[in-house]
């Protein structure tokens, strides 16, 4: 029987990660927490799909500046999958402000704050079992 524990995730990584030669590096540490990749791909956002993806920050001032931001370059998105690894993963990403992210998290040990409109910091996880369905809906239409 399915065991309810395994969940999957969305994560991205955003297009400062993806720059920054970081996608492997945020790899490893998904292999080695011992969560699959179900999915992986490089992909181009598009402001439809993002509208879709932030639907719950949209009206918020740093709406616009993150849509432009994830505009700005290619992500890798993936569909991770675990026990718990929607909570995990999240834990492995840290604090959404990179400088106030805990050392030993990827925001934490490889972003900073650089001044700009929005938080540039790396990666996305779902943040619970409903956004996760939603989101991999939206990013793998066919999972
Ligand atoms: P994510 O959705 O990307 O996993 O990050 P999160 O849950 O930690 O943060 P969330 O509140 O969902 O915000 C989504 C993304 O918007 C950018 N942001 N910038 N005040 C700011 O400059 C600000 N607030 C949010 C970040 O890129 C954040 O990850
Ligand atoms: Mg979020």
């Amino acid at each position: 029987m399915a065991d309810p524990a395994v969940q999957r995730t969305l994560v991205l990584i955003k297009p400062d990660g993806v720059r920054r030669g970081l996608t492997g590096e945020v790899i490893r540490r998904i292999e080695a927490k011992g969560y699959g990749l179900v999915r992986l791909e490089l992909r181009s956002a598009t402001p439809e799909l993002l509208a879709d993806h932030y639907a719950e920050h949209q009206g918020k001032p740093f709406y616009e500046p993150l849509v432009e931001f994830m505009l700005s370059g290619p992500v890798v998105a993936m569909v991770v999958e675990g026990q718990r690894c929607i909570e995990g993963f999240r834990a492995l990403a840290g604090a959404t402000d990179p400088t106030a992210a805990a050392p030993g998290t990827i925001r934490g040990d490889l972003g900073r704050d650089w001044g700009l409109a929005v938080q540039q910091n790396l990666v996305h996880g779902s943040d619970s079992p409903e956004s996760a369905a939603r989101e991999i809906a939206i990013w793998f239409s066919d999972l």
